[in-house]
């Protein structure tokens, strides 16, 4: 079924002239990187190719062969294919939508399985732990060549969305690809060295403040951390250099729920949630606050400054955690 779907998305892009490519708001390794790798692959081929992330590119990514390429907007439209990388829903991918949705032919490629009608060809492989994984496949069935930056953008994918291969979406195929990729002239190191090791002075001591801030509740199965406005101001931090920081919350012992607060802007509070425990849903609490996600990782806004902010959402955690485990404790 995959296999025919990769066969058929090889033939529409060596079709193509014009193709446009679409990454994911809060762009992260994976869509960047397979955007690129297929930016490399089809200018490669002589097609007319447009990359775009309405976010932009987050300092850490810019290393990314061809990144200097990617634009947030274009006003070209009618192209003959566009290629979503990494989600699955069309409200995901920002202004970008105009463009690809002028496309004759639209295709998405995606891990993570998103409900409803996309595109005109979808490929949804959750077993696959980042969508490079997906696009590499794809490449082999166009026999094209994987030359190093294609490699690098890919493994930059797998490195990424696999925390550096410490998560539970890690498989033996994730490990011969990058073996692959790493023959093809990537280096896991270079990455690892790029997106985890070149952060800004601001972005350390941003982080420095959120572990300074954390909570502990729930009996310590909710950990969660706030950054003021004042806080941004005074560190002359943005809310770019907050990456990775809920990540560095996990390592609390006996963590479940963990939780990050930003007042971006005075007034207005970015949340982004995380969840071990499948049946503590983030993606259906985030709904309630008009944001979105996955089952154990979303985001969302909330308007009001960060001191009644905090109070609303983590007063809605503590009861959501309550509901979500009571019914199947009692079953
Ligand atoms: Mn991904």
């Amino acid at each position: 079924m995959i296999r025919r779907h990769l066969q058929q998305v090889a033939q529409v892009l060596r079709e193509a002239k014009s193709v446009v490519l679409a990454c994911h708001l809060n762009p992260d390794g994976d869509t960047l990187g397979c955007a690129l790798a297929l930016q490399a692959t089809l200018e490669g081929l002589g097609k007319r190719v447009i990359t775009l992330s309405s976010d932009g590119v987050p300092e850490i990514y810019r290393f990314l062969p061809g990144a200097e390429k990617i634009l947030t907007s274009t006003e070209q439209r009618g192209f003959d294919v566009a290629v979503v990388c990494d989600t699955g829903m069309p409200e995901r991918i920002g202004k970008a939508k105009d463009a690809v949705f002028s496309a004759r032919i639209v295709v998405d490629i995606d891990h993570h399985v998103t409900e409803g009608a996309f595109g005109d060809i979808r490929i949804q492989q959750p077993k696959a732990a980042a969508t490079a994984e997906i696009v590499y496949r794809l490449l082999k069935v166009m026999d094209v060549p994987i030359t190093p930056a294609i490699a690098t953008c890919l493994l930059t994918g797998i490195i990424t969305d696999t925390g550096l291969y410490r998560y539970m979406n890690v498989s033996p195929t994730t490990f011969r690809l990058s073996a692959t990729l790493m023959e093809a002239g990537a280096s896991p190191a270079q990455i690892a060295e790029e997106v985890f090791e070149r952060r800004s002075f601001p972005s350390v001591k941003l982080l420095g403040r959120a572990l300074e801030h954390i909570r502990q509740e729930e009996d310590g199965r909710l950990v969660w951390s706030y950054l003021s406005h004042e806080d941004f101001a005074e560190l002359g931090a943005t809310d770019e250099d907050t990456e990775g920081i809920i990540t560095q919350l996990r390592a609390v012992r006996d963590s479940v729920v963990l939780a990050l607060l930003r007042e971006v802007k005075p007034g207005r509070v970015r949340v982004s949630v995380r969840s071990r425990d499948e049946r503590i849903d983030m993606a259906k609490l985030a709904e309630k606050f008009g944001g979105g996600g996955h089952r154990l990782a979303a985001g969302f806004w909330v308007e009001g400054n960060i001191a009644e902010v905090k109070q609303k959402v983590i007063e809605t955690l503590r009861e959501w955690m309550h509901c979500s485990t009571s019914t199947s404790q009692r079953a």
